[in-house]
């Protein structure tokens, strides 16, 4: 059984980079004012000293907000600022082992699945979420293994009851048919950060999923 019920129907993946020509603190900030209900902080190429600023510049947003703030993968960044999760990949950190580490355990994790195998194993069971990773193509992330597709999303559906996370080229346009399929919350990174604004951008998945 999950530790945590998950609420959190859209879930916003940022990182500065992903944020071209704007500051990723006013962005996250926007997209909360738009209705965004959680943010993972995905840096995967900054030093733990710069993750961590980051991370604790953004902690200090959603922390006015009473959104929970996700780490990608850096246990030591989200022991320090206290997340309220952390997530990993397929060839991250495991979660069993997140799961006996003290601080860590009582923590949202979150893991993504790349391949069917991967629901039979012990890290799925132990997890909170599952991330559908990636859905669709996506430029924002290219080392990917499966693109599940609508069919991909409706075959784990039929396999776990864990909450389900659909990640990648997810947009207003594909956004109803992906819950359909049997997602439970939307992740995106460019719908948002990408968008001319972003606080509308967020209002407007909102309103789609809320339909
Ligand atoms: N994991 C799977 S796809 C992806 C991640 C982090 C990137 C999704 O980005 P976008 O821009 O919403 O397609
Ligand atoms: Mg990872």
């Amino acid at each position: 059984m999950s530790l945590h019920p998950f609420p959190y129907q859209l879930y916003l993946v940022i990182s500065e980079a992903d944020c071209i020509g704007k500051n990723f603190l006013t962005v996250a900030e926007e997209a909360i004012l738009g209705g965004v209900d959680i943010i993972q902080l995905r840096e995967k190429n900054d030093s733990t000293e710069l993750f961590l600023q980051k991370a604790q510049k953004l902690m200090e947003i959603t922390e006015k907000y009473g959104i929970p703030l996700i780490i990608n993968d850096h246990i030591e960044v989200a022991e320090k600022v206290n997340s309220a999760g952390i997530h990993v990949g397929n060839s991250d950190t495991a979660p069993t082992f997140l799961r006996q580490r003290p601080s860590i355990q009582n923590k949202i994790i979150g893991y993504s699945i790349e391949y069917l195998a991967q629901l039979e194993n012990e890290q799925t069971m132990v997890s909170d979420y599952l991330g559908i990773s990636p859905v669709f193509k996506t430029h924002t992330k290219t080392d990917t293994i499966t693109e599940w597709g609508l069919e991909g999303v409706a075959k784990i559906r039929q396999l776990t009851e864990k909450p389900l996370v659909a990640i990648g080229s997810i947009h207003l346009g594909n956004a109803k048919e992906v819950l359909n399929a049997g997602a439970d919350s939307l992740a995106v990174v460019s719908a948002i950060c990408s968008a001319a604004n972003p606080q509308k951008a967020a209002y407007e998945l909102k309103n789609e999923i809320l339909k």
